[in-house]
Formats: C-alpha cells, structure tokens, sequence
C-alpha cells in the first residue's frame, strides 16, 4: 500500500504535542478498543500524555488487554487536549452525544478511519477505506513515528485485526492483512490470551438471547435477503446488553443463497437499529444511506424510526430492489 502523505503530517502532529485525548465510537467493538490501546500506548512510549476515553464501557471480552483499565468514561473526564485522534469512527457523532459536544471545538482534530462513508471532519483526515482495521492504519502511523512494537501494541492490533476481518475471512482481508498479522505474531502478540477470550468464554445470556431470536429467522427475494429481529422486551427479560447480539447477523449471512442480511434489534421504543451485510454484490454501505447510516460496502448498519413491523419492511424492501438492480442470482 502506498503511504499516504496525511500519515507524516499526523506523526508529526502528534510528536509536536504534549498531551493528546485518543477517542473512538460507542457500543465499541474489537478494533476501536485496541487501536485505541495501542495509539496509546506507543504515544505514551514517546513520552506524550495520553487519555483514552470512551463513550461506553469496554466489554468484558476486552478486558485483557493491558490499558483497557484505563480507558475512561465521559464523566469522569474533566477536559479534553487540544490535540485529539478520533479512531474508526464515520463522523463525530459516533463519540456519542455526550463526548461529540466536548469535541466539536477541539483545534486539532485527527480523524483516522477506514470506514468508506468517512465524512472528513477532521482538521487532520487519514482516510483509507481499503485497510481492514482502524488497527492497521495506526500501525503504520506507529511505525511512522518510531514507535517499538512492544507485545502489548501487538497484541492490541492484532484483536483489531482480526475482530474486524472476522478471524481473516472477510472481504476486507488482505495480503498485506496477513503480512502485518504475521509481523504482530513476530512482535511477541499473545494468541493464546486472544484465542479464549474472545472465542472461549462466550456470555451464557448470548446464547439464551441467541435462542429467542432464532425463531425469528425470515427469508424473502428467492433467499436472497434473511434477517432476525429482536425485541426490547426480550432482551431487557435477559438484562442483555448489546455485547450479548455480537455476531447474530453472521447466522442469516451464512446461509446459502443469501446476498444481504439483516439484523434488528429494538432498542428503544420505536427505534429499530439495524445491521447490515452483504455477500458479493450489494453495497450495503448505499443500502444503509437510504436510512441516515453508514459503514462498509459488505458491513453497515442504521437507526430507523418506527415498529420494528415498518423497520422490517422498509429495509426488506429496500434491499429487495438493490438485489433487483444488480441482478443478483
Ligand atoms: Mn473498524
């Protein structure tokens, strides 16, 4: 991959500062967490101040990776540098309402996504939609800035890496994915740490929750489109959090035939967040912009208004006709 000319202008940003506030998206997920522990912690092996903070908690599936400790939530944040870097996040909305305010009059603002509806909102943009992981793109800014990959750096990257390849099978996946993962392996990341905890010690409630949604599994366009739906009611009977649906929309992708998937889940009453993937041909990136949302071409989700019975049907619809367009078989 070529280097991109934003990625010294960022180092050197960042090596000018003196305290930097690293910030990533809510409802955070395996790249946002260790590409934020590992900006952090190559900050800091530079000397620099750092803060990480997130506008949700870290999930318990990411609690072994050293620094996640120390990740704060917003109210116990008493102000911002002046100098932040928004990782894996489309816009500063995705810090959450709480944090997006806080941030919008920041005077340096470094924005490293690789999510391709990436809005620039950044006085500093590295944008690079080709990259697997946020993770990626911040190690090659470590890498820029001289930053020793200790095992801690690489075993953060790594959960980011393959957290957002889906253990290397997406799309996404590269030969130049692979070729860092190996160099994170050489540089001492702990497999074996990663290995159980994010395969091995699955949350009993996800598989109740698992097992209510399953009868939900709905099918339309010759099999082409599937999804699941899951109600407020049911998930708040198992005092579920949204850790728990991790992974429901790979069930309706997996099954063959099927270009699109859809995942619903009720998060409030009459609002309907939906997740959205594809096989081959849709962009679900487009699909999900017809609804105010956003993400990848073969992953994105949106927020739609209404019963979950409208949010269904306008999304079921809508991938419908796309799969009409593009002639998917
Ligand atoms: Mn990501």
């Amino acid at each position: 991959m070529q280097e991109p000319r934003e990625l010294a202008d960022i180092a050197q940003a960042l090596l000018n500062a003196k305290e930097v506030t690293v910030v990533s998206h809510v409802v955070p997920d395996g790249d946002c967490i260790g590409t934020s522990i590992a900006l952090a912690l190559g900050l800091k092996s530079k000397g620099l101040q750092v803060q990480v903070v997130n506008g949700d908690p870290v999930p318990e599936m990411y609690a072994y990776l050293k620094g996640s400790e120390e990740i704060l939530l917003p109210s116990s944040v008493q102000r911002v540098s002046d100098v932040v870097v928004l990782v894996d996040c489309t816009d500063l909305e995705r810090a959450g309402s709480f944090l997006e305010g806080m941030l919008s009059k920041v005077p340096t603002m470094i924005n490293i996504d690789h999510h391709v509806s990436n809005t620039y909102f950044g006085r500093l943009n590295y944008v690079q939609p080709s990259a697997a992981a946020a993770g990626e793109m911040v190690y090659a800014l470590l890498r820029k800035m001289a930053v020793e990959i200790t095992p801690e750096i690489a075993t953060a990257l790594y959960t980011a890496l393959v957290t957002d390849t889906g253990s290397f099978q997406y799309e996404n996946t590269t030969s130049e994915t692979f070729q860092l993962a190996a160099e994170l392996v050489d540089r001492g990341a702990d497999l074996e740490e990663i290995r159980y905890n994010l395969w091995e010690r699955k949350p009993l409630i996800s598989l109740l929750l698992l097992r209510e949604v399953f009868p939900t599994l709905s099918l339309a366009y010759d099999g082409r489109v599937a999804w699941m739906t899951l109600d407020k009611r049911t998930f708040d009977t198992l005092e579920a959090n949204s850790e728990h649906c991790e992974g429901f929309i790979n069930y309706p992708r997996a099954i063959d035939g099927v270009e699109v998937a859809m995942f619903f889940r009720e998060t409030a009453p009459g609002e309907i967040k939906v997740g959205l993937r594809s096989k081959k041909k849709v962009d679900v990136n487009l699909l999900a912009a017809q609804f105010g949302g956003g993400g990848h071409r073969r992953a994105a989700g949106c927020v739609v208004q209404g019963t979950m019975e409208e949010a269904v049907n306008r999304l079921v619809a809508a991938a419908g006709a796309m799969i009409q367009d593009q002639a998917v078989k």
